[in-house]
């Protein structure tokens, strides 16, 4: 079986039309935002745009494909226990969406304007399609695999730098404040002195999405979950770069220490939160 297209419909045009009508909708209710309601803890946010940005995307997935199993950060308990319980639920799935109907939902909250729609297809455990829209610069990075990652028309290629002290590396504080973010202080700390400097923009998808594009060489944030990272994995991969856990492990859907880069940073950056006792929980 072909895994790209069923019935003459392709997987791909219906997530980057779904990523772009979700977005074009966020984008119109920036600053419009009524209520912000906590999840896990403090630092874990979400609002009715989340929700109906995730509603929007399952209904237009599901019409197309109704036999299809569709993860959603929205419709998970908040907690990582329940994530990866969310993620088990769904693993003998043939055909798997995996969305993030905002990702970055603190900056769409705050107006800074750095935020994504994350759609992954995974066909028996592997992502086949990935795309993350970032509604604000209309810029819409699609992948598939074997095909290669697109901005527009351009093919998208990493970057050529190949030791940190030249390389952008984007990060992300974790919002497990108490376990994860100190791990991700100490990585911080060690890096510093070796790259070229840190970005922490404030969504994992779109810095994976930079990675593709050669803007950041590397990018490695702990304590994410499935939708944040399937979608941008790919976008990497078939950008021609790198994606393991940070121990350097191959990336699969239940990876949540994550890794990516251009390929020739990646043993220097496993290396340096390796030896900074950095790489997680
Ligand atoms: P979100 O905006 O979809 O929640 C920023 O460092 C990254 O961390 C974003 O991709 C953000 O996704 C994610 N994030 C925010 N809160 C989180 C939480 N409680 N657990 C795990 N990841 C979280
Ligand atoms: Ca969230
Ligand atoms: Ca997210
Ligand atoms: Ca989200």
């Amino acid at each position: 079986q072909e895994p790209y297209r069923v019935g003459g419909k392709s997987f791909t045009a219906v997530a980057i039309n779904t990523a772009a009508k979700a977005g074009e909708w966020i984008k119109s209710r920036v600053g419009e935002i009524r209520r912000v309601d906590v999840k896990y803890s403090s630092h874990d946010l979400v609002t009715e745009v989340d929700k109906g940005s995730e509603k929007m995307i399952r209904n237009l997935i599901l019409t197309h494909f109704p036999h299809h199993a569709f993860l959603g950060e929205e419709g998970v308990e908040p907690g990582p226990e329940a994530s990866a319980a969310a993620l088990e639920n769904v693993s003998d799935a043939e055909y798997l969406w995996i969305v993030d109907p905002i990702d970055g939902t603190t900056n769409f909250i705050h107006g800074f304007p750095f935020f994504s729609v994350s759609i992954a297809l995974a066909y028996k455990g592997e992502v086949i399609v990935g795309v993350v829209y970032d509604p604000m610069r209309d810029e819409l990075f699609v992948a598939e695999k074997g095909k290669g990652a697109y901005l527009k028309a351009a093919k998208l290629g990493v970057s050529g730098e190949s030791a940190l002290s030249e390389s952008l590396v984007g990060t992300g504080f974790p919002a497990d404040r108490e376990g994860a973010l100190p791990i991700n202080l100490a990585g911080i700390n060690a890096l510093m002195p070796k790259v070229r400097n840190l970005r922490n923009a404030g969504s994992a998808a779109l810095h994976l999405a930079y990675v593709a594009a050669g803007r950041l060489s590397g990018f490695y944030e702990i304590g994410l979950n499935a939708w944040d990272i399937a979608a941008g994995a790919l976008l990497v991969q078939e950008s021609g770069g790198r994606v393991t856990d940070t121990a350097g492990q191959p990336y699969t859907l239940g990876v949540r220490n994550v890794m990516a880069t251009n390929g020739l940073i990646h043993e220097e950056l496993q290396n340096e939160l390796q030896q900074a006792g950095a790489t997680g929980l």
